[in-house]
């Protein structure tokens, strides 16, 4: 077996060898060889690396904020991304950090990252939103590396960058080359979609996700916090909703507390959190603590004792959607909410014979999307009174529901031919589109299916340039059915990285061989930084015995 390529030799070129791919694992030889771009992922947009290097010692290296930063001292965001990554750097050496002597330096060394926001308004204090400038320079010289970015967003996207560019000498001291990066991403929308319904996930590992959701700069937590199997969100409004729809309603459920600590750790690191309130269909916890909510359904001319979708013609549906969503848009401070709309089942409404009087009344015939699109419509007008915009399941799109001209439709379904052609009519269509058909992780199969979701492109459909610009990103979505708590985060990582390099480098960055090397590094330091992600294939890490 091949040794390991030391990361000093991070800048020796890599022709000639490569990593045994899928289809020949039965005499697969793992071989590692370095990338000129060492373990950034995902890669900048644009890298200059110089074969000059510096020495950082934890004893005499700082993080600063640049004099003529429009973020002081007072901005708590980027003093504790500062301290956060000065501990990834040099593990929590808690003695140095804040202590003014001892800064004993070689003149080689590289004692300062010094932190400059540009624009008046740094943004500390407020949230990411789909409009946020992530943008940053870094320039690593004597005497002192500069990082640049007009906001605070771009400054965490630096100092995760910057952390990536530090490696391990062979005796274990930590360099950085002399380098220039400019970088911005390739899309604004770059999310996780996790599902805290199939199997309540506990705060501490939605948490440990969003801290490595920032470790792969992905900007958006699409939180599918309740569905049929359970409803965790406890309502003010509706308490009783949680009380009868969580697992547990104590332990399995999502205080007022719980969600602010979620967006408030999220907004730390530049992530959105986007919940997803899913109607009509996938309601059935909903049902247990809101009485008429759901459809019942009939057997022949008596009520079956089950119930279906929402029950989309009693006003009372709609007072409570008022309620319950004005909550939500109180709660959730991102400009945008899911509202779901996927997979409505159409049985249940069929039977019941007030829904059938209903159509007739509507004039619908026997064409039940047209009653989903009723419920759709006056959702919409809803949830558009309460000043939020809105993502909807293509379903909705594909009904023919009127949207208002910004709502995100949200492509799903289908193979690779539908899919392309979902975007291209979505797109014709004027709508803004976001893409997770080929970025479906909670499907597992043998072997290296990151490659898979490496190749897939958001763009790659027949359609203008003007059509293409409509493609704000895309979602990998880890849905819940098989994950819980001990096996999401190993099926989440690495395999979500390779969507997040998609979502944010450069289109013509493509090469897999070179994607593989960077990413086998890639995981290793999340493995370092406490996170189980699973290995891409037979390898093992620097440091993983410490
Ligand atoms: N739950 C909800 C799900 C799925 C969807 N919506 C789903 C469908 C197919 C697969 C995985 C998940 N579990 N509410 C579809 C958007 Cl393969």
């Amino acid at each position: 077996m091949l040794k390991f390529v030391s990361l000093l030799l991070a800048l020796s070129c890599c022709q000639g060898l490569q990593h045994n791919n899928i289809d020949d694992y039965v005499e697969a030889e793992p071989v590692f060889q370095a990338s000129k771009y060492g373990s950034l992922w995902p890669l900048p947009q644009k890298v200059q690396i110089s074969e000059v290097s510096f020495k950082l010692t934890s004893a005499s290296f700082r993080i600063v904020d640049a004099k003529a930063s429009s973020a002081g001292p007072s901005c708590s965001l980027l003093q504790s991304a500062y301290r956060r990554y000065y501990e990834y750097m040099f593990g929590s050496a808690k003695k140095q950090w804040g202590s003014k002597n001892n800064r004993r330096s070689d003149p080689s060394d590289l004692t300062e990252l010094q932190v400059w926001i540009t624009s008046p308004d740094s943004e500390c204090d407020g949230y990411p939103s789909v409009t946020s400038d992530e943008s940053y320079e870094l320039t690593v010289n004597q005497p002192v590396a500069v990082l640049k970015a007009p906001k605070v967003w771009g400054a965490l996207h630096g100092l995760e960058t910057f952390s990536q560019l530090v490696f391990e000498d062979e005796y274990g001291a930590k360099s950085i080359n002399a380098t220039i990066i400019n970088d911005f991403p390739r899309f604004q929308h770059r999310g996780i979609l996790l599902d805290s319904s199939r199997h309540f996930l506990p705060i501490k590992v939605i948490l440990s996700n969003l801290e490595t959701m920032a470790m792969n700069k992905i900007n958006v937590f699409h939180w599918h916090i309740v569905d049929e199997q359970s409803f965790p969100y406890l309502s003010r409004t509706f308490p009783q909703l949680s009380e009868q729809g969580a697992y547990h309603p104590y332990t399995h459920v999502y205080t007022p507390a719980d969600v602010k600590m979620v967006i408030e750790f999220a907004r730390l690191r530049g992530i959105r959190v986007v919940p997803e309130f899913d109607t009509p269909g996938h309601t059935q916890s909903w049902g247990k603590g809101q009485k008429d909510l759901l459809t019942p359904c009939y057997s022949g001319s008596k009520p079956s004792g089950s119930f279906g979708p929402v029950n989309p013609i009693l006003n009372t549906t709609y007072d409570f959607m008022a309620k319950f969503f004005t909550e939500i848009s109180t709660v959730f401070p991102d400009g945008y909410i899911h509202l779901g709309g996927d997979e409505v089942d159409f049985t249940c409404w069929k039977s019941n014979p007030d829904i059938q009087k209903f159509m007739e009344q509507q004039h619908f015939g026997e064409d039940y999307s047209k009653l989903e699109s009723f419920y759709i419509q006056k959702l919409l007008d809803i949830v558009a009174s309460t000043k939020k915009g809105y993502l909807v399941w293509q379903e909705v799109f594909d009904n023919g529901v009127k949207l208002k001209a910004d709502t995100l439709i949200h492509v799903w379904k289908g193979n690779q031919e539908q899919y392309h052609n979902e975007m291209a009519s979505v797109t014709a269509s004027g709508y803004q589109t976001l893409l997770s058909t080929p970025w479906y992780l909670n499907r597992i199969s043998y072997g290296q299916d990151w490659q898979g979701f490496y190749k897939a492109d958001p763009q790659d459909f027949k359609g203008t340039d003007e059509q293409k610009k409509l493609v704000i990103g895309g979602e990998a979505c880890l849905w819940g059915e098989y994950v819980d708590a001990t096996n999401l985060t190993p099926r989440l990582w690495p395999r979500a990285s390779a969507v997040a390099e998609r979502l944010w480098s450069a289109k013509n960055v493509t090469d897999i061989d070179d994607a593989f090397n960077r990413l086998s590094l890639h995981r290793c330091r999340m493995v370092e930084r406490g996170i189980p992600a699973e290995p891409l294939f037979s390898s093992y890490c620097p440091r993983e015995y410490k």
